[in-house]
């Protein structure tokens, strides 16, 4: 990227100055280049930056229109505009050293007044993105469609009571999906913001849910049809914009995926403030894709504990992080998918620099839950109390429970026989939390 045309002239590319640093713009934790275990940091983590809030969030919210003003945002056209700003983000990727990015369609390039014309946007977009990607090294971690915004989908998409609409949808994901192919995305991602309900009353919750799983078997069908290898992910989240969102939470959408023979084709991505808003940890959200084979990846961000609705902060919390650290450490990493900075800057936080030190703080605790997780998985203290605490499964009547050889006559015997009341073993919840702040804090 020549000098003269950086979009941040004053920062340079962040380096790796270890805990001991004070400059705000270097990473304490996040050392992309040190090896673990054979593999980089960068390679381990995978980061993400999301296009759709660190380069279209302006800072508005509910109450008021936006603060954050960009340099970039000027040119004879909104595609010419478009360009600059993509020119600008991808200069940004490089100098956080983030290996990969995220966006919707509509991101990247401007809605046309036509189908047609909205296409003509992205293909003109997709094709700079791959000049870009190719010159910096950096990669698509997903793409996805916008079906939320704009005023169509107002009742839905895939859910729409209107077939119109959603063969509208479907167009827009066919192009969608064809742009993620044209980019090498690792992935592509559903998320139905407005595929839900605001009243019963006027809605046929079965018909909806069917739709929506009719639309899910023409992506997966279209995937095979064009050869996209990316997984597909399904984004839960249990309401906002929309009353009642139908992918609620991991456990319904398994369920969901189940019921109509589309949970081969699906893995989760699973997003922090979501798991909040859904009444869950992100760790129970993460537990529970992984238990069932299904974890594709995480956006990754907070919300507020005093504000109701998902303000998508970028996190600090590394003990947070290290809770969700450990079972994805167990599972054996990320795979194939990342860790999305689906986070936005706060309204007031309007210089650019701000952007930097909102990522900054992010892969540093990231890394730095990484690197505790590790340690205290690799001293086996929480997986030796677990195998003790389910021991009794392993041998004799635990056994056969597990195995299913005895039923409840078999049990009721053995009770009034043999086994009388069980002592009561401590869960030690306390000793664990203690084990787990004796690694934070090492
Ligand atoms: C909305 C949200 C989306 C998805 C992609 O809450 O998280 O940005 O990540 O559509
Ligand atoms: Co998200």
């Amino acid at each position: 990227m020549k000098k003269s045309r950086a979009h941040f002239p004053r920062i340079k590319t962040i380096a790796y100055e270890g805990p001991q640093s004070t400059n705000p713009l270097a990473f304490r934790h996040y050392n992309p280049d040190e090896v673990i275990d054979g593999k980089t940091m960068a390679a381990h983590l995978r980061f993400s930056i999301a296009y759709w809030h660190s380069f279209r969030g302006t800072g508005g919210d509910p109450f008021g229109p936006g603060t954050i003003q960009r340099p970039w945002e000027k040119g004879p056209d909104p595609v010419s505009i478009a360009k600059t700003r993509m020119d600008a983000a991808f200069e940004f990727f490089q100098k956080i050293r983030a290996p990969f990015w995220a966006f919707h369609d509509r991101d990247i390039a401007p809605e046309g007044r036509t189908l047609a014309e909205s296409n003509r946007h992205l293909d003109a977009l997709v094709d700079h993105a791959r000049g870009l990607q190719r010159a910096t090294g950096v990669k698509l971690l997903w793409g996805t469609a916008n079906l939320f915004s704009h005023p169509r989908y107002m009742c839905g998409a895939a859910t729409n009571p209107d077939a119109h609409v959603f063969a509208y949808a479907a167009a827009q994901v066919k192009k969608a999906l064809e742009s993620t192919q044209r980019l090498g995305g690792e992935g592509y991602v559903f998320w139905g913001g407005r595929e839900g309900y605001e009243t019963l009353l006027n809605t046929n919750l079965k018909r909806e849910q069917e739709h929506l799983a009719a639309f899910l078997h023409m992506a997966v069908d279209h995937a095979k049809a064009i050869g996209f290898k990316g997984q597909f992910l399904i984004e839960p989240k249990p309401m906002e914009p929309t009353k009642h969102q139908y992918d609620f939470d991991v456990a319904s959408g398994i369920a969901f995926l189940r019921t109509h023979g589309l949970e081969k084709h699906f893995k989760f991505n699973v997003e922090t403030n979501h798991a909040t808003l859904a009444g869950h940890t992100f760790q129970h959200e993460i537990e529970v894709a992984i238990a069932h084979g299904m974890l594709g990846s995480i956006d990754a961000n907070s919300g507020d504990p005093l504000l109701g609705w998902d303000t998508d902060q970028f996190s600090t919390d590394v003990r947070e992080l290290t809770l969700a650290m450990i079972p994805i450490l167990r599972a054996g990493g990320i795979g194939r998918g990342g860790f999305n900075f689906d986070a936005k800057l706060r309204r007031p936080s309007t210089d650019l620099e701000d952007l930097f030190l909102a990522h900054i703080g992010g892969m540093d605790a990231y890394a730095l839950a990484f690197k505790v997780a590790r340690h205290a998985l690799a001293d086996g203290k929480f997986d030796a109390f677990l195998d003790q605490r389910y021991a009794s499964y392993d041998t004799g009547f635990g056994r056969d429970i597990e195995k299913r050889r005895v039923g409840f006559k078999e049990l009721n015997q053995l009770v009034l026989r043999k086994l009388g009341e069980p002592k009561l073993r401590s869960g030690k919840q306390e000793y664990l939390e203690n084990l787990l702040l004796s690694y934070l804090h090492r």
